[in-house]
């Protein structure tokens, strides 16, 4: 579909705002469902945060094997991946070619970005209007705008007159960037930042990076796509699926119930040593209560410092690496070679912490009243979580609330899918599922499949609208606050709270329950007829939904790992 510049009001069953592996998969369903669907999507191709990602290094932190669709075995088993961990431009042409082989792109309009949404409330629809002077008509709108796809670039004085030019790591250039023979500046030590790093410091002349708070990282040993592994996993996918998710992450890896404070220091280390050699963010698995108690989370964190010094040549630098927080309260980094990168005589590593960034001047940075020359800067700035896609978009519910206004103090949703007073407004992992602590594909799935089926209810009983009662509501906000409050993943300044970004409401906004549980209850709620939502319009409310695409969640759980015992024991694996 081309880029539309009438004015004109297209109608259509849904409209889903961005195609990527959200959308796509909407996309597709809707058309199984036999319902009319148009996608919008800002960028010019499909992949979302694969297609927007593209700095150097930019790599998926979930094995390959376990990182992509299974809803269908047949392509499980024809695609190849050529690593253990896939590097963007592969998952970006995986997206291609599920585009091209559902033939998805007809339903796409790209180049274009939704602007409002707003429901009419006589009509019972909603219009979305976008850049391209669309407007849209549908009866339902669904947000696939992504966790982890509104940039933070912070607004440093004097950027403006900076010559050189600057990049941020989440809206790179789809040109390569070349950093031969430049001065380099890499603002931020988060994932994306520890990616591109040993990257960026293989080209540059000198690489400066400006680091406001050290993260952990494991090391990935990423290695070529081990043929044998691959050959047992494609045997029987569907069983490697299951097994993956039955696990609280949704993706599967060895896990150790104990606790850390049970294990003398010689076992710890042991087990450290061995985890650590498996590397990635299955290290977290070595004991069950490292999230959950300060004592034994010193340890891991301890262990890490350790191989961080024993790497870093420089005691100085390595003391600036070496974290002081909890270990994996910010989302734990996977890297190649990040801490190596800081022995080359080119490379320099600059504390932010107590002296913020004051200023770019034509030609530098200024920190401490030093001013660093550099001919280009990287942000490695990270994003406004979960709830900055949702800002992007002017979105008016009923006797005009926007979604800005209800979520000023936080997201409130139920169940991550859907929001009082916007009635058939989804959201594909929204604040309150387990989103960006589980593993994306299979959470965008899972929700993909449950709205499908919902949809495909209100149209048995001929339902106009859905919306969840606010007792439910208020209900789930309080149960994701209590969950999170048990973790230590609660007590830092990550982006799982807002507190990244300046001005930010305070609020743990994925759900750490696990995803298992998670997809219990909405299964549940599934059965029970939609408990807690509100049909309206509906002529037979008794008839209970069908459930075509939600069985597939009806999976066996792995007891021993996410039982009612487990939480209170404190032994749940988060990553
Ligand atoms: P992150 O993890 O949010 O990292 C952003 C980094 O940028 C982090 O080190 C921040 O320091 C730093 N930052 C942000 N603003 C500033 C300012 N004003 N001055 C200096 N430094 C700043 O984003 P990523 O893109 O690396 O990773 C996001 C997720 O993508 C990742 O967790 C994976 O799930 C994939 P701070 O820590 O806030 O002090």
């Amino acid at each position: 579909m081309s880029t539309s510049t009438t004015n004109t009001v297209d109608a259509v069953d849904a409209i889903v705002v961005g195609a990527g592996f959200a959308g796509m998969y909407m996309l597709h369903c809707l058309r199984e469902l036999g319902l009319s669907a148009r996608v919008i999507e800002a960028g010019s191709g499909v992949g979302g945060t694969w297609y927007w990602n593209r700095y150097p290094g930019a790599r998926c932190d979930v094995e390959s094997m376990q990182y992509s669709y299974s809803f269908s075995d047949k392509l499980d088993q024809d695609w190849e991946w050529s690593e253990k961990y896939s590097p963007q431009p592969e998952i970006l042409a995986y997206a291609n070619h599920v585009a091209d082989r559902y033939d998805l792109r007809r339903d796409i309009q790209f180049n274009t970005r939704v602007t409002e949404a707003t429901f009419n409330e006589a009509a019972n629809r909603w219009i979305v209007a976008t850049d391209q002077g669309d407007r849209i008509d549908a009866q339902f709108c669904i947000m696939a705008v992504g966790c982890l796809s509104a940039a933070n670039r912070p607004p440093f004085d004097g950027l403006d007159d900076f010559q050189g030019p600057v990049h941020h790591t989440g809206e790179w250039p789809h040109d390569d960037v070349d950093f031969t023979g430049l001065d380099v500046a890499v603002i931020g030590t988060g994932s994306s930042a520890i990616q591109a790093i040993p990257i960026i410091a293989a080209q540059a002349k000198s690489l400066t990076v400006f680091q406001r708070t050290p993260s952990y990282t494991v090391p990935a040993w990423n290695e070529k796509m081990d043929p044998e592994y691959e050959r047992d996993i494609k045997e029987d996918y569907p069983a490697f699926r299951a097994k993956a998710r039955a696990r609280p992450t949704g993706f599967y890896f060895p896990f150790n119930m104990e606790s850390a404070l049970d294990a003398t220091p010689a076992e710890r280390e042991h087990q450290y040593e061995e985890a650590w050699a498996r590397g990635g963010l299955p290290f977290l698995g070595s004991y069950g209560d490292l999230l959950f108690e300060t004592d034994a989370n010193d340890t891991i964190a301890d262990f890490a410092r350790t191989k961080i010094r024993a790497v870093v040549d420089d005691p100085a630098t390595a003391d600036l690496l070496c974290p002081d927080n909890v270990f994996g309260c910010k989302r734990l980094c996977v890297d190649t070679n990040y801490y190596q990168t800081y022995n080359q005589p080119h490379v320099t590593l600059v504390d932010v912490s107590e002296n913020p960034i004051e200023r770019f001047t034509t030609t530098g940075v200024v920190t401490n009243g030093i001013d660093y020359k550099v001919d280009t800067a990287v942000f490695a700035t990270g994003f406004a979580a979960m709830t900055g896609s949702f800002d992007k978009i002017k979105i008016t519910g009923r006797d005009g609330l926007t979604l800005a206004e209800k979520w000023r103090a936080g997201p409130r949703t139920y169940l991550g899918l859907s929001t009082v007073g916007f009635p058939n407004l989804f959201m594909i992992t929204g604040p309150g599922s387990p989103s960006v602590l589980a593993n994306m594909i299979p959470s965008i799935e899972q929700h993909v499949d449950w709205m499908v089926d919902c949809m495909g209810h209100m149209r048995d009983v001929g339902a106009a609208t859905i919306e969840p009662t606010l007792t439910y509501e208020d209900d789930w906000v309080k149960h994701v606050n209590e969950v999170a409050q048990v973790s230590l993943r609660s007590t830092c300044s990550s982006w799982y709270v807002g507190a990244n970004i300046p001005g930010r409401p305070r609020v743990f906004m994925p759900y750490i329950g696990g995803f298992p549980i998670y997809v219990n209850k909405c299964n549940e709620v599934m059965t029970n007829n939609l408990e807690g939502f509100i049909l309206k319009g509906a002529a037979k409310t008794t008839t209970a939904p069908r459930t075509r695409w939600t069985e597939r969640w009806r999976v066996p759980l792995d007891m021993d790992i996410i039982s009612p015992a487990a939480i209170a024991a404190k032994r749940v694996p988060v990553v």
